[in-house]
């Protein structure tokens, strides 16, 4: 029986087998479901999970944030797709000067996870300045926590759908396999209304997987009823 392969480990693995990479980008950019979605649906990207970071308070949770904001950590494969497409697609798709207007749940946030993460900031906001025309606010700075939110929060738009999450089961028998698999991350894009079928079998067919886990994940997005 087929299983396993759809962790982010596996993935890693199968994507670059000879140098294995995997960089993280972590960012806030107003209420995490939408962004673990569209970000879920990228080529390149092969984790996504939401949770909390840019604070101090010790444990935050859903309830009790404190001066933490949501946020999305992203796993990416730096040799599929750079951090400067996923800063200008982060850019792209909210308006970072909104100010500080929940506490700090919704703020616009980076947080660079290396010298090389702060430069390429650096350098696409100046851009983005440039087509805003207006100054960004988004709050910059180095890395130092991020706390993962509940289960429920993870892939919150794939659980809007009960009868395809029964029919992903055998995929992914516990909850940490669903929260972990590229597979999951690009359905729950797709059902949040990114990315294309078809583009997502062309994905899978270019996966560097056994042919049979393959058909395993094909056969998936023929028999699922959304
Ligand atoms: N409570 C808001 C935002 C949720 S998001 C995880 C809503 O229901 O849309 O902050």
């Amino acid at each position: 029986m087929f299983q396993g392969y759809q962790t982010v480990e596996d993935m890693i693995k199968k994507y670059n087998p000879q140098a294995v990479t995997v960089e993280t980008a972590t960012f806030g950019m107003g209420c995490f479901w939408g962004p673990e979605a569209m970000f879920g649906s990228m080529q390149g990207v092969l984790r996504t999970r939401v949770g909390f970071a840019g604070g101090t308070s010790p444990k935050p949770t859903y309830r009790h944030m404190g001066d933490h904001t949501e946020t999305v950590e992203i796993d990416f494969d730096p040799t599929l797709i750079s951090y400067e497409e996923i800063l200008r697609k982060f850019w792209q798709n909210h308006y970072p000067n909104r100010g500080n207007y929940k506490g700090r749940q919704y703020i616009s946030m980076l947080r660079y996870r290396s010298g090389q993460q702060k430069e390429a900031i650096k350098k696409v906001r100046k851009e983005m300045e440039r087509n805003l025309g207006e100054a960004i606010e988004t709050e910059i700075a180095e890395y130092e926590n991020f706390t993962m939110a509940d289960e429920r929060h993870q892939k919150y738009y794939l659980k809007r759908y009960p009868n395809t999450l029964q029919q992903l089961q055998d995929l992914f028998p516990k909850p940490e396999l669903l929260i972990d698999s590229t597979f999951a991350a690009r359905l729950n894009g797709f059902v949040k209304g990114y990315g294309k079928l078809r583009l997502l079998k062309n994905e899978i067919a270019l996966w560097n997987i056994d042919e049979e886990d393959k058909e395993v994940l094909l056969n998936k997005l023929e028999t699922i009823k959304w």
